[in-house]
């Protein structure tokens, strides 16, 4: 099946699954812009044939990772612009060159939106915060630094997150950036929360109920966060809300391999233990103070009423 896409294609799906591209955001552009290219890789002899190679081509991007809601977000803006392409009697050529420049709409936007989450959630970060952030967010490292280069005086706990350690990326960047960075271990969460004024985290999925899917582990900082009211912040793309969640729908959490926790020839040594190893985890909303995302500031039992307005459901 995936013989007929691209080798470009073929390898951004590859980049995604092994991780080599990820965090939410960052995954949606990889897949919009992998899109975008296949509109000229593809040649077909009507609209109706472009769009059914694309919507093959969508639907392979979208099972290379189960739970950021923004790959099928942004790949379905791609293919609603064809379907809106084609309702407009666009000819081939028209069509393939509007759909290109919605992808790429797209993937400005997203880069809009983080910068814009950063402006909008630093006014919730005030001189002197000790801020706890989890895993690597271009979202939450957004707000931190906006915060920073405003000139506000903050240092930063970063946790390693295991098993992929991408806290290290996080730490790295904030010190290289020239921010005062403490890395600690995953569990050491609750021993230093009492130094913690802000929990700033980003987001694969939104419920809309608020519940926030991200990295695993999320769920045990806020709630250790709530035992000692200490304020979270989640930084977030609207397009990481959930169109399924308001039809019932559950969000998928990925199962990622047993090796990624212990080495296989440990594992082989102890054929008895079984593994689990879920990529991420739900915060109820609850745990949760405020949802920033480009459009402004929501508690999360308020994501309903953008989710509504954004889909024109109101
Ligand atoms: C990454 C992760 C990030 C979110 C948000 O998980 O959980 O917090 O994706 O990131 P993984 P961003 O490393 O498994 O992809 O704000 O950059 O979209």
């Amino acid at each position: 099946m995936s013989e007929e896409f691209s080798s470009k294609l073929k390898q951004t799906f590859e980049d995604i699954r092994t991780m080599k591209v990820r965090g939410a955001g960052r995954i949606a552009r990889a897949a919009v812009a992998a899109l975008r290219d296949e509109i000229f890789y593809v040649s077909d002899s009507s609209p109706e044939e472009f769009y059914k190679r694309m919507q093959a081509a969508a639907n392979f991007l979208k099972s290379s990772r189960p739970t950021a809601v923004s790959l099928p977000n942004g790949i379905n803006t791609v293919i609603k612009s064809i379907q809106k392409g084609i309702a407009q009697g666009l000819d081939l050529k028209s069509l393939k060159e509007y759909v290109a420049k919605e992808a790429e709409t797209f993937i400005q936007k997203s880069i809009e939106a983080q910068k814009k989450i950063g402006e909008i959630g630093t006014k919730r970060i005030v001189n002197g915060d000790t801020i706890l952030t989890h895993c690597n967010s271009q979202s939450a490292i957004s707000v931190i630094e906006t915060a920073f280069k405003e000139g506000k005086q903050i240092k930063v706990f970063v946790t390693e997150t295991r098993p992929r350690f991408q806290g290290r990326l996080t730490a790295a960047y904030l010190a290289d950036h020239g921010i005062d960075v403490t890395l600690i271990p995953d569990t050491a969460a609750r021993l230093y929360m009492r130094k913690i004024d802000k929990v700033v985290v980003g987001a694969d999925a939104i419920a809309v109920n608020g519940a926030v899917v991200n990295k695993i582990g999320t769920s045990q900082i806020a709630a250790l966060a709530f035992e000692s009211r200490t304020r979270v912040m989640v930084a977030a793309e609207t397009y990481k809300i959930s169109p399924q969640t308001y039809w019932g729908e559950l969000i998928e959490i990925e199962m990622r391999s047993p090796y990624e926790v212990a080495p296989k020839s440990w594992l082989d040594k102890h054929p008895r233990i079984k593994v689990m190893n879920p990529a991420f985890d739900i915060t109820p909303p609850q745990y949760i103070d405020f949802i920033v995302t480009e459009k402004g500031i929501y508690p999360p039992q308020g994501i309903i009423m953008l989710f509504k307005e954004l889909y024109e459901l109101a």
